[in-house]
């Protein structure tokens, strides 16, 4: 079954994909999506807890997900990181995506997920693993979930299907053994970390993309840029933007309405 080439998901609105999902999360995802008219996660790489939770209360309104890398925040506590930023999630009704990158075999991810200071099952809506272990760390990872699902609790995994720094070794047979591994549990693997659209036609993962920028094209640490409209002509569904947006010579607000619209725009010129 070829799983690299466009499927017609891409042609599909949010609204009836929000109907039709296998993965309760990736319905409320696109819900989110759907009524607050924007396909915008912001990437919140920054180690101060107050700089954290300001910039969440401040662009709230313009995601459908904040991404976090809980364990950069110099001065984190569970009580005074998670709990407001769980609260802040109700106020604007985005999700949580720690980008935890687990890489481990079943029982430690399981574990790594579940447990230790961020015990992020209980309260990351999404997260995401590489494929390299194999299925294993799948299995392990649904099974830290499971407790959770099982009270109705969205929770979700991403697969990294691709990349986006250069040189970086997820591509080719690589790319589509993940995403046959990604046909395990529907209800909780629901898409990729990928630069493309990827699936069988008639699948519908959702892609959410990384490396996007309007201004920079690369950092100097291999990362690569492209512009909004062609991840999303690309077949991105979720843009992940950082730096473009929360960069400390960035007015932030400004910069996420106008990665927010443009990313609206590109959704609508791909539907045409
Ligand atoms: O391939 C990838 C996968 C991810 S999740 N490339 C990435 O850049 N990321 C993450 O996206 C990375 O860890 C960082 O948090 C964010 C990109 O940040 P930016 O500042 O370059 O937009």
């Amino acid at each position: 079954m070829p799983t690299t080439t466009m499927s017609s998901a891409t042609e599909i609105s949010y609204e009836t994909r929000a109907s039709t999902h296998a993965s309760p999360l990736a319905r409320r995802l696109l819900d989110i999506v759907t009524s607050k008219k924007t396909n915008l996660c912001v990437s919140l790489d920054v180690t101060s807890k107050t700089e954290l939770l300001e910039l969440v209360d401040a662009l709230g309104p313009y995601v459908c997900v904040f991404k976090t890398h809980i364990d950069i925040v110099d001065d984190f506590t569970y009580e005074s990181v998670v709990v407001p930023l769980v609260a802040l999630a109700e106020k604007h009704n985005f999700l949580i995506f720690e980008d935890r990158k687990f890489a481990d075999i079943g029982s430690t991810v399981k574990s790594q997920y579940t447990s230790g200071i961020y015990k992020i099952a209980d309260w990351a809506h999404i997260t995401n693993a590489h494929a390299l272990p194999g299925p294993g760390i799948i299995d392990g990872l649904y099974a830290g979930a499971k407790p959770h699902l099982e009270k109705g609790e969205a929770r979700g995994l991403l697969l990294l299907a691709e990349m986006s720094s250069q040189g970086n070794l997820a591509t080719g047979a690589y790319t589509e053994q993940t995403v046959a591994y990604a046909r395990m549990h529907p209800e909780f693997t629901f898409g990729f970390i990928a630069m493309h659209r990827l699936g069988a036609p008639g699948e519908d993962f959702i892609i959410m993309t990384p490396g996007v920028g309007l201004d920079a094209k690369s950092d100097g640490l291999g990362q690569q840029y492209r512009t909004v409209d062609e991840a999303v002509a690309e077949g991105s569904d979720i843009i992940i933007v950082g730096r473009g947006i929360i960069a400390k010579d960035k007015d932030s607000i400004a910069e996420a309405i106008r990665y927010r619209d443009a990313g609206w725009a590109a959704y609508l010129a791909r539907l045409k």
